[in-house]
């Protein structure tokens, strides 16, 4: 008696075990790996560091989309020959985490809007590593990852001989989504919709100057901010991104066109002494 007991016992155990075996391997999160190399655009190379979705380094980061106050989940591995410290947006201490060591991140529900997971570290933080989340974010979206820096910077930061922005700081890389190649109507960055859409447009400045966007054609609204909340619900043509902040805005076209929007510091629409490249795109509404 007592041992077909301690049989039964043992075959429900296994079948308890069987069961959280499927959950765990039916529920694979996205796992955000920090990537650091040298790339080029046009002959200019540069040193980037980005969060991507697998260990081939890519300059534009990761988007993961969430609902809204659900718990939020996903790995952080670092590929990178360095530590990195990570900083999550739910105000928690940042983390170390060693070359090859990962972590599972836990973040018990974020409001709507768009927020990153940046890198503290001088060769993430200067180098632009930031993933991007968006919560609650539905429809028609696009995101822009923007970033900046000077390519001399970027070898001397990747070195560690530097760990600060010098006195005089003159970047003339200006990315979104990783590109300076904004004339290119098949860029990530270029914002397509029609008349009376709604569409909504994701800002992440994981560079290390403020990057005022300047709209042409629409005004857009302001739906979130990390860092400018008393700002919700201004509708304008321009909108200063911080440095790291995440931003959520809205348009709603009234009339269709085609119809630049840019970073108004003008050098930041220069590439490698060529214009218009840089923080530079379109916005292609439809009637
Ligand atoms: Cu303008």
């Amino acid at each position: 008696m007592v041992a077909q007991g301690i049989k039964i016992y043992l075959v429900r155990f296994y079948l308890i075990l069987l069961s959280i075996g499927i959950i765990v391997c039916s529920y694979a999160q996205d796992t955000l790996y920090i990537n650091r190399d040298t790339t080029s655009i046009a002959s200019i190379s540069f040193q980037k560091a980005a969060f991507n979705l697998d260990t081939n380094f890519q300059r534009r980061n990761a988007v993961l989309d969430f609902p809204e106050n659900t718990l939020i989940e996903f790995v952080v591995a670092n590929n990178d020959t360095i530590p990195h410290e990570v900083m999550l947006p739910d105000g928690s201490s940042p983390f170390l985490l060693q070359p090859n060591a990962y972590q599972l991140v836990q973040i018990s529900s974020l409001p709507y809007g768009t927020f990153a997971v940046q890198s503290l570290t001088s060769q993430g933080a200067f180098l632009g590593a930031g993933a991007i989340l968006r919560v609650g974010i539905t429809g028609i979206s696009f995101t822009w990852d923007l970033w900046e820096q000077d390519p001399t910077l970027t070898y001397d930061f990747g070195n560690g001989t530097i760990t600060a922005l010098p006195a005089v700081y003159r970047p003339t890389v200006f990315s979104i989504n990783g590109g300076v190649d904004p004339m290119d109507m098949m860029s990530s960055a270029v914002i397509t919709g029609s008349v009376g859409d709604t569409i909504t447009i994701s800002i992440v400045n994981n560079g290390n100057m403020i990057q005022p966007i300047h709209f042409h054609g629409y005004h857009v609204e302001l739906m979130q901010s990390t860092q400018q909340p008393s700002r919700i619900g201004w509708k304008k043509d321009s909108f200063p991104v911080f440095v790291k902040e995440g931003m959520t805005l809205q348009l709603i076209p009234h009339q269709p066109g085609e119809f630049p929007v840019h970073n108004h510091n003008l050098v930041a629409t220069l590439f490698n002494n060529s214009y218009p490249s840089g923080m530079i795109t379109m916005l292609m509404i439809m009637p």
